[in-house]
């Protein structure tokens, strides 16, 4: 017997298959995989892979394909661990997706270059079996219960926002323009339609604190927020309270107005589980480690008084991840914020953001949690036309990565990044097609798709 072992096992070897004698991998019977690549520019594009599970149930899990042209080369993987040798591309689950049911599905990504064409991979195997599953998608099962319901407390996990179930979501919903000028637009009507309508799940309150905003009033713009919240929770959305600076753009300048509200909003909402806070809109003009010293400053007074909600940071370049003032991410991989439960913001306008920034967003969601919490279809004016091409090249790239969004603006304003035609806000219709404008109607097309919360 040992003769014969050793007999097979030289035969093995000459015939390169010495693989055959080690521990077997967990076998799948079947497997399909959807690549598409969802963005691509000079030398460059972005895929996502989703592999669906046909066989067995798998505790573990290797996807391998192979790259029909010599240029083609993958930069950098996210939700799996990457590596590339040659032409052949080997892709391992990790830890909260290595396991999949029969018919459950991973989705990877990721962004590559190439030299000339660069044709759809071949070759597909998943723990060595080829995935010629065909099965048609089921459509996602939209699951019962509000957004908050579903997901309740959220906190962050390693770079993905996650829902009580310890599971990355993705957060899809509008930003108010600034209440202090168009808060006729937010009542029982319009927040109705946005939940039920426009099935958002969240909703960001963005509180200017200049022009005319909570430096004039601070107590009436605390109570006005605090009455949103209510009016989200009531709704199972989401609320991001936004401390929307902006103007001047160093966000030390409200440092202690930012603490007496933050101070403020965060005693009286730490019992729900619907309220994310938004430290500093867009940071302009200053550098990074100030905007860092302010947030170290500002994240522990929300900390003492509601502990577990997730905080977003705003970051340099109008929340560009300094981009706009030509850095990149690094700078904040290289020092960032000393807190956890945080997210990094990070702030499009479609038609003025394209490839360089899509890319920017890219490298960074491997290495930092990354909130979208406001980006228009427009141009960084709000106005100007709807870039309907650029506008789907982010949305998809988002949905792909699973970061959340708020879209600027559920608005009746005078600008092409409002949702609603001027003189919508006197009446109770929030969702029919004679109400919105182009990038409402794309926006509520998007948002209103089902959710696919994870439940367990
Ligand atoms: C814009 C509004 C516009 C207003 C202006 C000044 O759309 O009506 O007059 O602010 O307050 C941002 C900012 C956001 C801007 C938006 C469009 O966060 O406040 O709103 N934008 O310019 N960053 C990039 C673009």
């Amino acid at each position: 017997m040992k003769r014969l072992f050793a007999l097979l096992a030289t035969f093995a070897t000459v015939l390169g298959l010495t693989a055959a004698f080690s521990p077997p991998a967990v076998a799948a019977t079947g497997c399909k995989v959807d690549y598409t690549v969802t963005s691509q520019w000079t030398g460059g594009f972005q895929a996502g892979v989703k592999i669906t599970n046909l066989g067995a149930p798998v505790t573990g899990w290797t996807l391998a394909f192979t790259m029909p042209a010599a240029g083609q080369k993958v930069t950098q993987g996210w939700n799996a661990t990457w590596s590339q040798s040659g032409s052949a591309v080997t892709v391992v689950g990790v830890d909260w997706n290595r396991t999949l049911a029969t018919g459950a599905a991973a989705d990877v990504g990721f962004t590559g270059t190439f030299t000339g064409a660069n044709p759809k991979p071949t070759a597909f195997t998943l723990n060595g079996v080829a995935c010629t599953g065909s099965l048609e998608e089921p459509p996602p099962v939209p699951v019962d219960g509000t957004p908050v319901d579903v997901n309740g407390q959220l906190h962050v996990c390693g770079v993905n926002l996650c829902n009580q179930h310890n599971r990355p979501v993705q957060l899809r919903g509008m930003s108010t323009h600034g209440i202090q000028w168009f808060d006729r637009c937010y009542n029982a009507a319009s927040l109705d339609a946005l939940a039920d309508d426009w099935k958002s799940d969240l909703f960001r309150i963005a509180m200017y604190v200049q022009e005319d905003g909570y430096e004039t009033d601070p107590a009436g713009f605390t109570g006005r927020v605090n009455d949103l919240v209510d009016m989200a929770e009531d709704r199972g959305m989401y609320a991001v309270i936004d401390f929307h600076t902006l103007t001047p753009g160093d966000p030390n300048f409200n440092l202690e107005r930012a603490k007496t509200f933050f101070a403020s909003v965060a005693a009286r909402n730490a019992g729900k589980k619907n309220v994310i806070y938004e430290i500093a809109n867009e940071p302009n003009g200053v550098s990074w480690s100030a905007v860092k010293n302010y947030a170290e400053q500002v994240i522990p007074v929300i900390r003492a008084a509601d502990p577990d909600a997730v905080v977003i940071v705003g970051t340099r370049g109008w929340s560009s991840l300094g981009v706009s003032d030509g850095s990149n991410e690094s700078e904040v991989v290289n020092n960032p914020v000393n807190a956890s439960n945080i997210m990094y913001a990070f702030h499009f306008y479609a038609a003025s953001h394209k490839d360089n920034y899509r890319a920017a967003l890219s490298r960074a969601a491997s290495q930092l949690p990354l909130f979208v919490s406001e980006f228009g279809t427009v141009s960084a004016t709000g106005g100007g036309a709807m870039d309907r091409t650029s506008t789907t090249a982010w949305l998809d790239l988002l949905d792909q990565l699973k970061i959340s969004y708020a879209n600027w603006t559920y608005s009746e304003a005078p600008e092409s990044s409002a949702a609603f035609k001027p003189g919508t806000c006197n009446g109770s219709d929030y969702g029919s097609s004679g109400v919105l404008t182009e990038s409402g109607a794309l926006l509520k097309s998007r948002i209103s798709t089902p959710d696919s919360f994870p439940t367990s």
